[in-house]
């Protein structure tokens, strides 16, 4: 595949439906790829899940971001965190539930959901290179609070390829809010992961219900055909 994609039209076979994309307009989000919802000892294990059930959505993302950065497509990263003294972490965010350790405290990986701190960071397998935008978020949206609106009419970007962690929290809610300010958003299905595989599905019909009320969903393996296709026939 090579930069040659983004002067054409791809369709991906997506649900509801089939789903035109210019690629020069398309850009591949990422959401909170980081070590504090992907592995033991992190904010995500704080609050009693199996990290694990969110190992999935590696493979099928690196092949996307492989294909993304040799067409020269826009890859932008989140990490969702809050800055070391916490001012910008609601207190009704940080003293809810029972975790085992809360926001801000020292966990093995540094202290739970920090900016700066190695539980934050991107996990090894889908680090950014440079070049590549990382959106540090304070909420569940990587629109709120957040220069993403601007890097996205900067560059001109109409459709979103969504994928990431988790299913139904930062991927819905992100999914939600770009769909309001009008971008396209295709959710990668196999490219998002939940704790509760249940949540995983449902936070999928829910977006491609209604005739696609918030966006489409499709796997990586139907965006890398329609990739592809349109390599070949360029
Ligand atoms: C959560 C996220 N689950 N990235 N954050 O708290 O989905």
């Amino acid at each position: 595949m090579t930069s040659s994609l983004l002067a054409t039209t791809g369709t991906v076979m997506a649900e509801p439906e089939p789903i035109s994309l210019d690629w020069s307009k398309t850009a591949l989000l990422i959401i909170d790829m980081q070590r504090d919802f992907m592995e033991p000892g992190g904010f995500g294990e704080t609050l009693g899940n199996d990290v694990s059930q969110l190992a999935r959505a590696v493979q099928p993302i690196a092949n996307l971001l492989t294909a993304a950065r040799n067409a020269g497509m826009l890859v932008i990263h989140t990490r969702e965190g809050h800055k070391p003294d916490l001012s910008d972490a609601p207190p009704a965010k940080v003293e809810r539930g029972a975790p085992s350790l809360r926001i801000g405290d020292p966990g093995p990986m540094g202290r739970i959901l920090i900016r700066g701190e190695p539980g934050h960071d991107i996990i090894p397998e889908l680090y950014p290179v440079a070049g590549e935008v990382v959106i540090d978020k304070p909420g569940k949206g990587a629109f709120y609070a957040t220069e993403l609106g601007d890097v996205l009419k900067q560059h001109a970007i109409a459709n979103l390829l969504v994928c990431g962690v988790t299913t139904e929290v930062c991927v819905n809610t992100t999914v939600r809010e770009a769909n309001d300010r009008g971008y396209r958003c295709v959710v990668i299905s196999d490219g998002c992961a939940s704790y509760f595989p249940e949540f995983h599905e449902m936070g999928l019909r829910m977006i491609k219900a209604q005739g696609g009320i918030f966006g489409w969903v499709a796997d990586s393996t139907a965006v890398l055909a329609a990739m592809s296709l349109e390599t070949l026939n360029a």
